[in-house]
């Protein structure tokens, strides 16, 4: 398997539960490492940027009311499979979906408020880690 980068973003509800640690523990202990790291309160313009593939969907102006209703932790996790074991660990979008033991089955409640976000492709991961870092801003861990 190939080592990757992902980015993953702690959502403004679980900010605001005060889980940032445990989530970041679960990143952790799957041997995923953090590369870059920043906590943002994202502005409208930057929120919606970064959903804009979302933005004819009937929930885009929730869903940006919602990035940009407090503080986010924005980071980059590196490590083998990285991409799939991050959407592994946060489990489905709609938390009632999500498996016993995953983030968002045990941090979230609802699909508009599901504490984290996680690339969906390889794809998806190296435009959204340069949508919010500069390359000089990583700091690769994995050898
Ligand atoms: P993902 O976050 O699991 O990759 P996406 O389909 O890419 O899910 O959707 C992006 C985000 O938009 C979701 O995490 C969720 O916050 C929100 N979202 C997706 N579908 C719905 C919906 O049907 N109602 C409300 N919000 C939604």
């Amino acid at each position: 398997m190939a080592v990757e980068r992902t980015l993953s973003i702690i959502k403004p509800d679980a900010v605001a539960k005060n889980v940032i640690g445990e989530i970041v523990s679960r990143f952790e202990k799957a041997d995923l490492k953090v590369v870059a790291m920043k906590m943002v309160h994202l502005s409208d313009e930057q929120a919606g940027g970064f959903y804009a593939e979302h933005k004819e969907r009937p929930f885009f102006k929730d869903l940006v009311s919602f990035m940009t209703s407090g503080p986010v932790i924005v980071q980059v996790l590196e490590g083998e499979d990285a991409v799939a074991k991050n959407r592994d660990l946060m489990g489905a979008t709609n938390p009632k979906d999500a498996a016993a033991g995953t983030i968002r089955a045990d941090f979230a409640e609802t699909i508009d408020e599901n504490a984290v976000h996680g690339s969906d492709s390889t794809e998806s991961a190296a435009r959204e880690v340069a949508y919010f870092f500069a390359d000089d801003e990583l700091c690769p861990r994995t050898r």
